[in-house]
């Protein structure tokens, strides 16, 4: 049957050409593997020059009859075919997304790449958390005050009134100004020692704290910062001796130090807020003829490292503590000696200079152990 042949105007209104056409269209859609083979059966079947729109178009040289009949055929021939090509769309859509998201799923039990790790940990970061962690293994608790102190907490408490000469001696920063009611000036602490004053004052002993922190002395050379760092400890019970300081001393500079048999000597000294007082020296070698490097173990010679002595008895009752009742010790050492000593760091002030490659240098990588005795 030549149809094709036939002219335009014969067309007959049966639908069965139409019918064709959506069985093809059907199939079309149905193996269409691809949205853009989807879009190319989309224009040919229902683009400006498609073949629906084509047969569209030869509807006005139909009778009126058969033109209505054919149009509405048609259009719903146009909207099943549209339909088949939205339902198909969807369905490779939704699959190139399941797909999409397949392959750009996230193994989150890979390892990480390394990061950059430039950080440091400052040396005085790392001495304190040394000492915290020792100290806290012996039953120490770290006690926190502020660095703005009032003359009180930072000199007459400790039994340092103000007509003591050793008052003169600590260079102390007063904040202009900042005389209070009786007299009393506002200072930065020269020493920690007021946090433990503050501890003795709100706590009932047993009492075994350390103050690690910031201090200020008015002071500027080779070996000396307005701003150091000093770590204090406290213990206070009611037959706390001198017997006590000494192991709790020694056990700690030979954790810190990782030397085992480093001796400690105690030299009689004086402090106000202590008497007994005792200077606290650590076995050493010194370098011959001023070259080389200090060495710190049992080799016969002396380094100073520290003070300490038994609390004075003018200090306790200052703290509402009876001295009959209850008695104690405290030292007190520099932190900034302690991790030049321990990590070879020659100049002080190089502490405060913020050179990050010093810092690269002499800095510690978060997370690391330098020294094994303290694992665990
Ligand atoms: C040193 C010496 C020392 C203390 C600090 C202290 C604190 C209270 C009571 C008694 Cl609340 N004493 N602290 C005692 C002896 C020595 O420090 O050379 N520091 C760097």
């Amino acid at each position: 049957m030549a149809e094709a042949a036939r002219p335009v105007e014969n067309t007959p209104i049966s639908s069965g050409d139409l019918d064709a056409l959506k069985t093809e269209f059907a199939a079309a859609v149905a193996a269409a593997d691809s949205i853009a083979a989807l879009d190319d059966i989309r224009v040919s079947a229902l683009g400006k020059k498609g073949r629906i729109t084509d047969m569209m178009k030869t509807l006005g040289s139909l009778p009126p009859d058969e033109r209505k009949n054919r149009g509405a055929a048609l259009n719903v021939l146009k909207d099943e075919i549209a339909a088949a090509i939205d339902a198909r769309h969807k369905i490779l859509a939704d699959t190139a997304l399941a797909e999409k998201l397949a392959r750009e799923s996230i193994d989150v039990t890979l390892a990480p790449r390394p990061a950059a790790n430039d950080g440091r940990v400052h040396p005085i970061s790392q001495t304190i958390d040394e000492l915290v962690t020792i100290f806290a293994s012996m039953g120490f608790s770290v006690a926190k005050g502020p660095d703005i102190e009032s003359e009180y907490y930072n000199f007459e408490a400790l039994n340092l009134p103000s007509s003591h000469p050793a008052r003169d001696m600590q260079a102390t920063f007063f904040l202009p100004g900042s005389a209070q009611a009786g007299g009393d000036k506002m200072v930065l602490r020269t020493q920690t020692s007021p946090v433990q004053i503050r501890t003795m004052k709100a706590q009932k002993p047993p009492i075994r704290i350390i103050a690690p922190g910031r201090t200020y002395r008015c002071d500027y050379d080779m070996t000396h910062t307005p701003m150091f760092h000093q770590i204090e400890g406290l213990v206070i019970d009611q037959s706390t001796h001198m017997g006590h300081l000494k192991g709790c001393l020694l056990d700690f500079m030979r954790a810190f130090f990782g030397i085992d048999d480093l001796p400690i000597r105690f030299r009689p000294s004086y402090f106000p807020f202590t008497e007994p007082s005792a200077e606290i020296d650590i076995g050493c070698k010194r370098p011959k003829g001023g070259k080389g490097e200090l060495k710190l173990g049992n080799y016969g010679d002396w380094l100073e490292i520290g003070g300490c002595g038994m609390v004075h008895p003018n200090v306790l009752r200052n703290c509402g503590l009876d001295p009959d009742a209850y008695q104690g010790f405290a030292f007190g050492m520099g932190i900034e000696r302690m991790a030049m000593l321990k990590y070879g760091i020659p100049d002080l002030r190089t502490f405060f200079d913020a050179d990050l490659r010093w810092l690269k240098h002499y800095g510690f990588v978060p997370l690391d152990i330098p020294n094994p005795a303290l694992k665990g």
